[in-house]
């Protein structure tokens, strides 16, 4: 229950339910892409350490924190927190449709396939404050997407994930439905927290070096998928968060934030996704 990597499951992340996205890349220009990749890695690399000029102790210092980093199991949290956000940001500034958000290091697949009316499991004691949370999934020109397969998964009130730092059963707050005829479904849950993506550990004394503060805004995380769109990996944050300027993993972005409103006995949310075709 303590695992904190999930990365071999990931690489298998289009399950049968969806065909397979087609590289247009042969199998030779995607060899010179990757070795050109990997060359410009080393560039810069050069480069930095140019620039920083480390002491022979300091760099034996970094071998050390790295070494620990894989020890922990922390390398894809610490990829998720630091890079995947810039990897998104140069793909997908200025592309139709939803702006994809992180995955993050907390997904894991399988999730149950709920039946209407669509809830979230949840323990019969589950914290927080209940959550309607609502949305149309339509395509670029506005056409509504039914039968597209909303994968949902979230933190619970104590900032911990199910399957990862958390005692709750292995699906907790996650669920698989599908949208209805007019692209349309509600789910119920809890109100997600902000929380701090690592309390110790490698990536923590990393973010500390840097002077950041260590929480992400509290958020809820989709995959949506449909055959014949590209797969739409994203999160939904609310206004007023004390952290959506700050967020230590940069998963932010403007049009992703909406209202958490007050129903009384609960809180009402609702974004719409569009989907682009591949
Ligand atoms: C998460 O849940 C997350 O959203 C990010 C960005 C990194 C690790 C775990
Ligand atoms: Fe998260």
């Amino acid at each position: 229950n303590d695992s904190k990597s999930n990365y071999d499951d990931l690489s298998k992340i289009d399950d049968e339910d969806i065909e397979e996205e087609e590289t247009n890349l042969s199998n030779t220009q995607y060899e010179h892409r990757v070795s050109d990749t990997y060359k410009l890695f080393t560039t810069h690399l050069k480069n930095f350490l140019a620039e920083a000029n480390p002491t022979r102790e300091e760099f034996m210092e970094f071998v050390k924190w790295a070494d620990q980093l894989g020890r922990s199991g922390e390398i894809p949290l610490f990829m998720n927190v630091f890079i995947e956000s810039s990897v998104l940001k140069n793909i997908y500034t200025n592309h139709p449709g939803t702006q994809p958000s992180l995955l993050g290091s907390y997904y894991i697949q399988g999730a149950p396939i709920l039946a209407k009316p669509y809830q979230l499991p949840m323990r019969v004691d589950e914290k927080g404050e209940k959550l309607k949370f609502s949305g149309y999934v339509r395509d670029v020109n506005g056409t509504p997407l039914k039968n597209t397969l909303v994968d949902m998964w979230q933190c619970d009130t104590n900032g911990c994930y199910s399957s990862f730092n958390s005692d709750a059963p292995p699906y907790n707050l996650r669920g698989r439905f599908y949208t209805d005829e007019h692209g349309f479904f509600e789910v119920e849950s809890v109100v997600p927290v902000p929380y701090q993506v690592a309390t110790d550990g490698p990536t923590n004394q990393f973010i500390k070096k840097i002077d950041h503060q260590t929480y992400r805004p509290a958020h809820l995380h989709f995959m949506l998928k449909k055959k014949g769109y590209e797969t739409l990996i994203t999160q939904v944050f609310f206004e007023g968060d004390e952290w959506l300027q700050s967020d230590v993993a940069d998963g932010v972005r403007p049009s992703l934030i909406t209202q958490l409103n007050d129903q009384g006995d609960y809180k009402e949310a609702t974004l719409n996704f569009v989907m682009r075709d591949l």
